[in-house]
């Protein structure tokens, strides 16, 4: 298990390099040029630009999340192949960096969803929590509205240019079904896995985050059989998984340490991190202990143990804790204990062989 950590980059966070440096054994930053639009290469300057930004501290900078895909390669629009071209060119670029692993998804429209960013525990702390109920009764289009009278409304998660052009999107997903999203996806990956191959960078698709349907819109990476079948559109070590224990984890379906065993040697990079779910389908996130969730991250650390896991893993979510002023979810002092429970759990299981 190598440890890596997300970061936004400076101006964008308030968690620094530095305090990152001092989370033990954490070897790597999670990055990405967050400004670039989806779809738009990511020059070669800015990719070095930041990583003199980085090397002064130790860490690699093998991990990208994400490079995100344009909405017409998920649409399967003429336009896509533009679209897929730059992906390609930007995978290349990486690669003169020594970046191993790109983390994507292929949510239509949104990227992960919450109704809260600041729910209250019972100690006090918060974190972001899903109601189920309020995103099943809301009406995209009221939502458009909303967003249209509102431009600096937006949720965890949503990447702005995402929220671009957000009705006619709408409009465009209405005919498309989950089989022509799994048509789509199999286009982009037979065109970008051998350029992967080439540059030896493996691609990690992130699931989709709740791991259902929202808003009426198509979602295709929500469980066992569905990333087994991913897996099988490109079956090349390069077409992997970002496996993901939080978002798979708010479906009680989802059994994360079957799929860790039967997906070993296919997992570039691993999210730990638990949930509580509750009975309607509501979901709050945890700290990282198996005690506090529902997610049995126990279980889940000894599956990647027993599997020989030698992939990237970082804590994910974490609660806002200690009066910390950050990103919803991505504050230094909730992760840095994730990870010391991460490093807790495998230490030991070492131990005893
Ligand atoms: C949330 C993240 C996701 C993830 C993307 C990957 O915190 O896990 O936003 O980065 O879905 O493309």
């Amino acid at each position: 298990m190598r440890m890596v950590f997300r970061w936004y980059g400076e101006g964008n966070d308030n968690v620094t390099l530095q305090h990152i440096r001092q989370i033990p054994g954490v070897e790597g930053i999670v990055w990405a040029l967050h400004d670039i639009p989806a779809g738009d290469v990511w020059p070669l300057e800015r990719i070095v630009e930041l990583k003199r930004t980085i090397d002064p501290y130790g860490f690699h900078m093998e991990v990208v999340e994400s490079v995100n895909i344009h909405e017409d390669i998920k649409l399967g629009r003429p336009t896509r192949d533009t679209y897929i071209d730059n992906y390609k060119q930007t995978i290349a670029n990486l690669g003169q960096v020594g970046v191993k692993t790109i983390c994507y998804n292929f949510m239509p429209v949104f990227d992960w969803v919450r109704t809260e960013l600041f729910k209250e525990l019972e100690d006090g702390s918060t974190a972001l929590f899903y109601e189920k109920a309020q995103v099943a009764d809301m009406d995209p289009m009221v939502l458009v509205r909303k967003i249209a009278d509102n431009p600096d409304f937006t949720m965890p998660g949503w990447e702005p240019e995402r929220l671009v052009r957000l009705s006619s999107l709408f409009e465009a997903y209405k005919d498309v079904t989950e089989e022509q999203l799994w048509s789509n996806l199999g286009y982009f990956l037979e065109q970008i896995i051998p350029v992967c191959e080439e540059h030896d960078i493996k691609m990690a698709i992130h699931p989709d985050d709740p791991p259902w349907s929202i808003f009426g819109l198509p979602r295709i990476v929500t469980g066992q059989a569905n990333i087994r079948r991913l897996l099988s559109l490109v079956d090349s070590p390069y077409n992997g998984v970002t496996l993901c224990s939080g978002s798979l984890g708010a479906n009680p379906d989802n059994d994360i340490i079957a799929m860790i065993h039967e997906f070993a040697g296919r997992i570039p990079f691993a999210h730990i991190r638990n949930v509580r779910r509750y009975e309607n389908g509501d979901f709050i996130e945890t700290s990282h202990r198996t005690a506090d969730g529902s997610v049995d991250i126990t279980g889940i650390v000894q599956a990647y143990y027993e599997t020989g896991f030698s992939g990237y893993a970082r804590p994910d979510h974490g609660r806002n804790v200690f009066g910390e002023v950050c990103r919803p979810g991505y504050g230094l002092y909730d992760r840095a204990m994730g990870i010391m429970y991460l490093w807790g759990l495998w230490d030991a299981f070492e131990r005893s062989g």
